[in-house]
């Protein structure tokens, strides 16, 4: 309401999704709308009057028939205590409250589905909808003592979740029963919703960076890329780890597990106020540079590595991104957006903040499609020892990723502490 003194505020909760006749999807709340009043039921609506200062959440009214299948669904008087909302109404008196509140306002700072819910009881007001949501995004980069300590609490399950796939994992598995192990803890934990699908990769599989399929057998000498969260109260966890099938790492294995705890640890430690998210993006490129030219799969210099992208043939995809009641939080809003200032092209681009979380999460992967692109293997012939690289390829990937919260001053706070030493994961793979 500060932000936005001069409107008229509404906002619509999530609806409900049809899978199939008498079937809805399972129901997440819209981040905004969750971000706002903390409700996780569909069809509410939120009304904002910064003028009077008043703040109004709207139920939908349930019926005898829907009790009898849904069972209990607090009202109002419920609501207020369990939301902290000072007034709560059923939704029917919404169109009344809206012309009570509009008057003294020529706009309206409404969500898109507001204004085809409520458009009539808005009309004749200015839109003004792409500034709510970019205020809104704006406040949810930096988080509060409350919403971190959510964070906090996702990322101790889904840490459990993943030692204790670290321990239980066994040769002649289906990613998928790996999978299992990991969702099944964080249900055990009171835990709905993972923040987004599992990804489950053995060996080659690894190397695929959205891979769903989850279904192959695990293999005696292969790695095991698992990158999977839960969310709690809406608030995601995002952490990836890699570890052998067998007891032990590889030699090869080892070596390029090593680059990418080496980067993953610097990164965090760089990850100060003031640092530009493209620089921080760049600093990974070049510590993944120097170790992959110390393993002789690449050669030059480092600077040449990274500008002419050949670094990227075994790291196409950013150091991180901003993270909070969704696994990709928006980008920080207008305000905080910046021109790109290094020669690397890169999605969020922002000056990382005191509050801000985000994940950092390199990766090293040996992808087939451009080890073998007859065009790359043409434009990095100087740069790439190819032949050496595509010894890798049944290798997959690694990836290691934590999730951190930048601080005034110093390191940042690591909410993730999965282990990631490689004598850790060890030893619990070896069952110690
Ligand atoms: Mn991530």
């Amino acid at each position: 309401m500060r932000r936005l003194p001069d409107g008229l505020i509404l906002l619509s909760g999530g609806k409900e999704i049809p899978r199939n006749y008498d079937v809805n999807y399972v129901f997440r709340q819209h981040s905004n709308f969750l971000y706002l009043t903390g409700v996780e039921e569909p069809d509410c609506h939120l009304l904002l009057d910064p003028k009077r200062r008043t703040s109004t959440l709207f139920l939908p009214r349930i019926d005898e028939h829907h009790r009898v299948w849904e069972g209990h669904v607090p009202g109002p008087a419920e609501a207020k205590t369990l939301y902290g909302v000072p007034r709560v109404l059923y939704c029917d008196a919404l169109p009344a409250e809206i012309k009570r509140a509009r008057k003294g306002y020529r706009r309206a700072y409404a969500d898109a589905a507001s204004w085809k819910h409520s458009g009539s009881a808005l009309k004749g007001l200015h839109k003004a909808s792409l500034t709510l949501e970019d205020a809104i995004e704006e406040l949810r980069t930096i988080k509060t003592p409350g919403e971190l300590e959510r964070m906090a609490e996702a990322n101790r399950i889904s840490g459990r979740a993943h030692e204790l796939v670290m321990r239980q994992t066994r040769a002649g598995m289906r990613e998928y029963e790996v999978q299992a192990l990991f969702e099944a803890e964080c249900l055990r934990s009171g835990q709905r919703h993972l923040a987004y699908p599992s990804i489950v990769a053995a060996g080659k599989n690894g190397a695929v960076l959205h891979y769903r399929r989850n279904d192959a057998k695990l293999k005696k000498g292969q790695l095991l890329l698992i990158d999977a969260g839960v969310e709690v109260r809406g608030y995601a966890a995002d952490i990836t780890r890699t570890f052998p099938v067998s007891s032990r790492f590889s030699p090869k294995q080892r070596d390029v597990y090593s680059v990418v705890l080496e980067t993953q640890k610097a990164c965090i430690d760089a990850a100060r106020p003031g640092l530009n998210s493209a620089a921080w993006h760049v600093l990974s490129m070049r510590l993944i540079a120097d170790g992959l030219r110390d393993m002789k799969l690449l050669r030059g210099s480092i600077d040449e590595l990274v500008e002419t992208g050949a670094v990227r043939l075994f790291y196409p995809h950013g150091i991180g991104h901003l993270l909070g009641l969704d696994v990709h939080d928006g980008l920080g809003g207008k305000r905080r957006k910046k021109p790109n200032p290094t020669k690397v092209p890169v999605r969020f681009v922002a000056d990382l903040e005191p509050g801000m979380a985000v994940t950092v999460e390199p990766g090293v992967y040996f992808i087939d499609a451009l080890l073998n692109s007859p065009r790359l293997r043409r434009k990095h012939r100087d740069q790439v020892d190819f032949t050496r690289a595509e010894r890798f390829l049944d290798l997959g990937g690694v990836r290691i990723e934590d999730d951190i919260v930048v601080r005034p001053s110093g390191p940042p706070r690591n909410l993730t502490s999965v282990a990631k030493e490689i004598g850790d994961i060890e030893a619990l793979r070896r069952g110690v």
